[in-house]
């Protein structure tokens, strides 16, 4: 057994990381734009001012895609390049910038999948409180509405945010990604809840403005644990860890599914949450829930990596430690495969909704060799680990309906700036020169085979 035939190969990129034109054809700042100016944020001062220059290079990167057999592409839209403020006027250029990709993709057979906000929130909106503005979802719903409008006689696939968990983890709690905040709980909490109001606002208004039949879905990301041993107990141990709200109140509080997923996709908040939050809990207004649990057609799931668990005695939870030298990434993230076995079956038990592995991938050092190519084995070898398990995840009767590799191309990582490189395609910034890594040509005989020989 393998894929399904109509199985989804495909790769993903966000705005911020690879566009640049952070200044050109009246695009407005955004709160990453800003943060990068402020000394110490990112590695080495780095900035996405050019990044991959992808804004003008976006015909070659598409050749590139086709070139690999690359049959859908995620790729998310800079909201302040469309609405420069965030909402009221807009930018016919950067809009036309997404209708000629868009065009550009189906020309060449490639599925657009469009990610409506990876975290490049308009600077204006920001200094009107961002998502602690009551109004936030309201502005999201503004812009889904002129994306919609434009993009959707040929886009089928909308998400509507990348990582929750991260943006407002790293961003709000935690001060390590734009807008750099280190905000209270409370005020997380009631940001939250104006996210999840945003992402069901944007998906009645993709529904009520789509030209044609849409698929709608998000990407939320989380630690993908799995069983130390196939023993009932360490599965159920491993599920629990996955489902459960920690037990204290910590700053990291973002960093968990169900806060996130229940309300979306069951209406509520999860009780065990509910419970620990009980004296920092926003308004939760008549008809919210409603709002934020419009159906949706898929989930999407951003998997890098998880823990190993194993029930103690009295069933509890054990995460064990690794070994010393087991294998790490260039960040030092643990590799661990089973993730995208036991991750997406966990998930699909209970949200019974078709997955998507919307970004899986890696950080290498790769270095351009004599030959003048990139050879990256380890990128290939921890693709093939984790594509077998997914593989075998559908085997096992999940719901596989696609995946994208993280990234298309070597690009702006955050907070880490250009340090790290986690594409299938080599960008020497010097020159904006792309190369093919070995993983790339790897990934085509993957496609082609579709996934037969993995
Ligand atoms: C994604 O975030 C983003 O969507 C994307 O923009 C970014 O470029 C990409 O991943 C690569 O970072 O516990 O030490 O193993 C992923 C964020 C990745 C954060 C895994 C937590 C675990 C670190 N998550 N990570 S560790």
């Amino acid at each position: 057994m393998s894929f399904n035939k109509d199985f989804v190969w495909g790769v993903a990129t966000s705005s911020y990381q690879i566009e640049g034109a952070a200044y050109e054809d009246g695009k407005g700042l955004s709160i990453w734009d800003v943060y990068c100016t402020q000394p110490g944020r990112v590695y080495e001062g780095h900035n996405g001012d050019v990044a991959c220059d992808h804004y003008h290079r976006y015909k070659e990167d598409v050749k590139m895609m086709k070139e690999m057999g690359i049959k859908a592409y995620r790729f998310s839209v800079s909201w302040p390049r469309v609405l420069p403020n965030g909402i009221g006027e807009v930018n016919e250029l950067g809009l036309a910038f997404y209708d000629n990709l868009v065009d550009e993709l189906i020309e060449a057979g490639i599925e657009p999948y469009v990610t409506l906000f990876h975290w490049d929130l308009p600077y204006e909106l920001h200094k009107k409180g961002g998502w602690m503005n009551p109004d936030s979802p309201m502005w999201f719903a503004e812009y889904t509405k002129v994306i919609v409008e434009r993009l959707s006689d040929r886009v089928k696939y909308f998400m509507t945010f990348n990582e929750p968990q991260c943006f407002v983890g790293l961003g709000y709690s935690q001060g390590l990604h734009a807008p750099g905040l280190k905000q209270s709980i409370r005020d997380t909490l009631e940001m939250a809840h104006h996210i999840l109001l945003a992402h069901g606002h944007s998906v009645k208004t993709i529904r009520e403005y789509a030209k044609g039949e849409v698929k709608v879905g998000f990407a939320p990301t989380a630690s993908m644990n799995y069983p130390a041993s196939d023993s009932k107990e360490d599965i159920e141990a491993a599920k629990r860890s996955l489902f459960e709200m920690p037990r204290e109140i910590r700053e990291e509080w973002a960093w968990n599914i169900t806060w996130w997923n229940d309300p979306i996709f069951f209406g509520h908040y999860p009780e065990d949450g509910l419970e620990l939050f009980k004296d920092y809990l926003p308004e939760i207004k008549e008809g919210d829930m409603e709002i934020i649990s419009q159906p949706l057609d898929f989930l999407g799931q951003n998997v890098y990596n998880g823990r190993e668990i194993k029930a103690g005695e009295n069933g509890e939870i054990i995460y064990l430690t690794r070994e010393a030298g087991s294998p790490k990434t260039a960040l030092n993230w643990p590799i661990t495969p089973k993730s995208l076995y036991w991750g997406p079956k966990f998930l699909y038990e209970r949200y019974k909704k078709p997955i998507y592995i919307t970004e899986n991938g890696l950080s290498c050092h790769d270095v351009v060799s004599l030959d003048g190519k990139v050879h990256d084995p380890n990128r290939i070898d921890f693709l093939q680990r984790y594509l077998r398990e997914f593989k075998r995840a559908g085997e096992d009767g999940v719901e596989v309906a696609g995946y994208f590799q993280w990234s298309l191309m070597d690009n702006f990582e955050w907070h880490s700036g250009y340090g790290e490189r986690f594409g299938i395609v080599y960008v020497d910034y010097a020159t904006g020169e792309r190369i093919i890594k070995d993983s790339g040509y790897w990934y085509k005989s993957v496609i082609e085979a579709n996934g037969k020989n993995l």
